[in-house]
């Protein structure tokens, strides 16, 4: 996401919670906000600006956009170290990425052009398109369909054969709509999703499209010490097998595996 549509981004994002403000501040206090707390810090490249982050099959893979400055990478967990990686084409803004079979989906900002890239060798397989723009994914592990946000308060459950769109989600907080959905997580049940241009994830209810509380990512934001208008939180990746949560955000120099939710953690 670029830097000229910041600042209208920012009054979009904040206006559901003006109105929701104006017919009464009780109803949004409602949710539960949790603050996240770091159980773990980790290295992460500074240069990466986070779009996309997964762990799949124990292997951590994380796409970064900007044109020019776009890629899919694997990355190593403990050190940071990146252990390949495939730049996008100049022209392109990267987003989201999801793994499929042995394949890694990669979404791109505006150009409309999605990236089929060998898992292991990234080499490009194919190319598939989409309507509107691209932001995050995420796979529901159950189906395997794909998850995807495009920066308004609807998410796309995508049939990864050919990126057809099998249904889609209204995500709302307390009857309102939450747009700028980003990065995606399905978590236990749950889609998590960051907030572009705030340190909020939301909880959503993948049936009802209701969230159901949020983690606040705000003193792990300032302790990463990356605070330029840009550098919001962006980033989440569940290790399914192990039971790990972890977090980032565009161009901070630390990833933190971070306290599951309670109500996560009882699943
Ligand atoms: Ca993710």
């Amino acid at each position: 996401m670029a830097r000229p549509v910041a600042l209208l981004a920012l009054l979009l994002a904040l206006a559901p919670m003006g109105a929701c403000q104006a017919r009464g501040p009780q109803r949004a206090a409602e949710l539960p906000v949790v603050q996240a707390e770091a159980v773990r810090r980790l290295p992460h490249d500074a240069g990466a600006y986070t779009e996309g982050l997964f762990i799949d099959r124990g292997e951590l893979f994380e796409s970064t956009g900007q044109t020019g400055r776009s890629s899919i990478r694997k990355v190593d967990l403990a050190s940071g170290k990146v252990l390949m990686k495939r730049d996008l084409p100049a022209s392109l803004f990267g987003e989201g990425i999801a793994p499929w079979r042995d394949e890694i989906l990669g979404l791109t900002w505006r150009d409309g052009i999605g990236l089929r890239l060998n898992r292991d060798s990234f080499a490009l397989k194919g190319r598939f398109g989409y309507a509107g723009e691209g932001w995050g994914m995420t796979v529901e592990p159950a189906s395997g369909d794909i998850v995807m946000s495009d920066g308004t308060a609807t998410l796309r459950i995508i049939n990864p054969e050919d990126f057809s769109v099998r249904r889609t989600i209204s995500v709302t907080a307390r009857g309102l709509p939450v747009a700028n959905l980003n990065e995606l997580e399905w978590v236990e049940g749950e889609i998590l999703a960051n907030v572009w241009l705030t340190d909020r994830i939301a909880r959503i209810d993948p049936a009802s499209g209701h969230v159901l509380g949020w983690i606040d990512l705000g003193r792990l934001h300032r302790a990463a010490g990356a605070m330029g208008e840009d550098q919001v939180a962006n980033g989440i990746a569940w290790d399914a097998a192990g039971r790990h949560l972890y977090i980032t955000g565009k161009e901070w120099p630390v990833m933190f595996e971070i306290k599951l939710p309670k109500s996560i953690a009882r699943r």
